[in-house]
């Protein structure tokens, strides 16, 4: 579908990755728009919208207030901006919930049928973390079969979802520090189940529940730890039994992962029992012999998103891009297939794909795009249908147009893998002499970040700037997500980075020989940051809010990154954020979230969209850390 293109994008200055410019330009010469053209017509945005001011929850609306207090300042019903504003980031929460732990349930189904001998294709890899897990969930393990204590943990583990009584959920009960669980205690909310958290927080937020701003954002806090903390760490926990915990592993990333004479299939979305397969299956002789058959030297799977750095992490699977780039990677001309489960799919996919030869294969109910082909994965016939699926993108070959094709030459080494474990191993199996680095200050303190791209920000500047500016501080920078994949577009997941680090830092990765940052997984894995949060808590006998820690989100877009930046405040970090949440319209919540939420979690949100600004302040505040630790700054 070639398109009328009102307004051209600066490509310039959309992003600062290479190669992306000039995609821009390729597709506004064949008539395609991205993301980046759509931002533009969709200017003037909503000021209501983007000041959380507007409330459709019910008929009598939707209802506006006025910012300026000049109109309305109550809806119909009588609620006011501050309930409006409160209602309405309560429902990204629970949304943002709602995605990475319905990802979860997906990976416990496969988990479970796995323990049951039912779903052959896949197995118990790491059956060490597997047992850890039983650990923390008080399953006894002596005596028992792998399939036996898996099967337990996996009764369990459902009932997280589901159960019914006022117990908190056991996966966080044994895997927060206790001081953290204290504070949780005593503001009531500690989450029960996940389901019945997300659940709440649509009932508060229909119309005429909950009114009061606190006692909303004090749901929204439960329910955004029930992910962090359950939901999102039963999908890093179990994917690592599933596929192996990940560690170390060299690859590349940007568009020029892309081969002119293979068979180019892209994996895109966030569930591992996917990709893992196609990744697999698509290495096999039978795969392989196939594409040649079809005039290809061979077939190229590269990742796209946070199913990228699953499959990056766990096999190395070279990573094509992260969220800003789905388009793009189509626009080369050169991509056979793209194949998605759910999350971060922009349904516009088709349309830019209907103007090459892409093949888009949706495989997923619960994420259907009209005018894809809809391939629906069974766990149970997973090798089979990966074959069916990659067929279609071998197939699909000869259909390219040479006279269309750009890959742009760009890639950049990287390494990824960074889970606890590997980060543990790295430091000669204790926590000791990163501690040690930290007191002595030779490390200032940690920074996570994490989240997608938004074109309100020049793609990956905020990421790279931030990171840059941090570690130049001496600041240990950890991150997951499409975080994950500007740092390695850009250079930053190499040793050699080290180049760009303060004294203390350089010194530090240049002996244990690993990155200034380090690529910890996918968005969900920011349960990984949370363990070593927590490790450290209880190693210092500190609580997590003490330590010389932030949290920084510079370019999110999704609901699931206000779930993350809410679990990470609750969690006791300060947590920046580089576009601004719609909350302005009430002042009452604006403060709540970057003021009072601090003497009740010891964390709270920052917004600063500049980066170079905001590592300024994240360095004073870690600095200000040390000080009560009475570590030298
Ligand atoms: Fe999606 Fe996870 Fe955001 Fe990237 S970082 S755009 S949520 S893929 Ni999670
Ligand atoms: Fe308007 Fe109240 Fe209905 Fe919201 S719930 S649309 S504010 S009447």
């Amino acid at each position: 579908m070639v398109e009328y293109i009102k307004y051209k994008v600066p490509s310039k200055q959309v992003s600062i990755t290479p190669g992306v410019g000039k995609l821009v330009e390729k597709a506004e010469e064949d008539g395609v728009k991205t993301a980046w053209h759509r931002f533009l017509e969709q200017q003037p945005q909503c000021g209501f919208g983007l000041l959380g001011v507007c409330c459709r929850n019910c008929t009598m609306g939707p209802c506006r207030i006025d910012p300026f207090g000049a109109g309305p300042t109550k809806g119909v019903c009588g609620a006011d901006a501050d309930t409006i504003v409160a209602r309405n980031i309560v429902r990204m929460i629970a949304a943002g919930a709602a995605g990475h732990s319905d990802h979860s349930r997906d990976v416990v189904h496969v988990f479970k049928g796995v323990a049951e001998g039912k779903f052959k294709d896949y197995k118990l890899t790491d059956v060490e973390k597997l047992k850890e897990l039983a650990k923390i969930l008080g399953v006894k393990t002596e005596g028992k079969s792998e399939n036996e204590i898996a099967l337990e943990v996996a009764h369990i583990l459902e009932m997280e979802f589901g159960k019914q009584d006022e117990e908190p959920v056991r996966l966080l009960m044994g895997t927060a520090p206790s001081k953290r669980i204290k504070v949780w205690k005593k503001l009531g909310v500690l989450p029960r189940a996940i389901d019945r958290e997300i659940c709440l927080s649509m009932h508060r937020t229909h119309i005429g529940c909950d009114a009061d701003p606190v006692s909303l954002l004090l749901h929204g806090v439960r329910t955004a730890l029930a992910d962090g903390w359950c939901g999102s760490m039963m999908a890093t926990y179990l994917s690592d039994i599933l596929f192996g915990t990940p560690k170390p592993i060299k690859s590349l990333a940007n568009l020029g992962v892309l081969k002119e004479d293979m068979v180019n299939i892209i994996v895109h979305g966030h569930n591992p029992i996917l990709s893992m397969k196609i990744a697999e299956i698509a290495q096999s002789e039978e795969m392989q012999k196939l594409a040649q058959q079809y005039g290809a030297k061979g077939i190229n799977v590269a990742g796209m998103c946070c199913t990228g750095n699953e499959v990056l992490s766990r096999m190395g699977v070279q990573v094509a891009g992260n969220f800003l780039m789905q388009e793009l990677a189509i626009i080369t001309g050169a991509v056979e297939a793209v194949i998605v489960d759910y999350q971060c799919l922009m349904p516009s996919l088709v349309d830019v794909a209907s103007c090459y030869h892409t093949k888009i294969i949706t495989t997923e109910p619960k994420a259907r795009i009209p005018g894809a082909i809809h391939i629906e994965f069974k766990p149970e016939r997973a090798d089979e249908i990966a074959k069916e699926i990659i067929k279609i993108a071998i197939e699909n070959y000869k259909n390219r147009v040479p006279a269309k094709v750009y890959i742009p030459e760009h890639k950049m080494e990287l390494v990824a893998g960074f889970s606890v474990e590997a980060i543990l191993e790295a430091l000669g199996g204790t926590l000791e002499p990163l501690i040690n680095a930290l007191k002595d200050g030779t490390i200032k303190g940690i920074v996570g970040i994490v989240g997608c791209n938004n074109p309100r920000v020049k793609q990956n500047y905020g990421h790279v700037t931030l990171a840059k500016e941090l570690i130049k501080r001496d600041i240990l920078v950890v991150g997951t997500g499409c975080w994950g994949i500007a740092a390695a577009m850009h250079g930053l997941l190499t040793p050699e980075a080290a180049e760009m680090a303060g004294p203390g830092l350089k010194a530090i990765c240049e002996a244990l020989g690993i990155p200034p940052c380090l690529h910890m997984g996918s968005c969900v894995d920011c349960s990984r940051i949370l363990l070593v949060l927590s490790a450290l808590a209880n190693a210092l006998d500190v609580d997590i809010s003490d330590l010389p820690v932030a949290g920084s989100a510079p370019e999110w877009m999704s609901e699931k990154a206000v779930a993350i930046g809410t679990y990470f405040v609750a969690s006791g970090v300060f947590t920046h954020l580089g576009v601004v949440p719609p909350v302005l319209g009430s002042q009452k919540v604006t403060k709540l979230l970057t003021d009072d939420i601090e003497d009740l979690l010891g964390g709270k949100f920052y917004v600063e969209p500049d980066p170079v600004k905001a590592a300024e302040t994240i360095y004073n505040v870690i600095i200000e850390k040390r000080k009560k630790l009475k570590w030298p700054v």
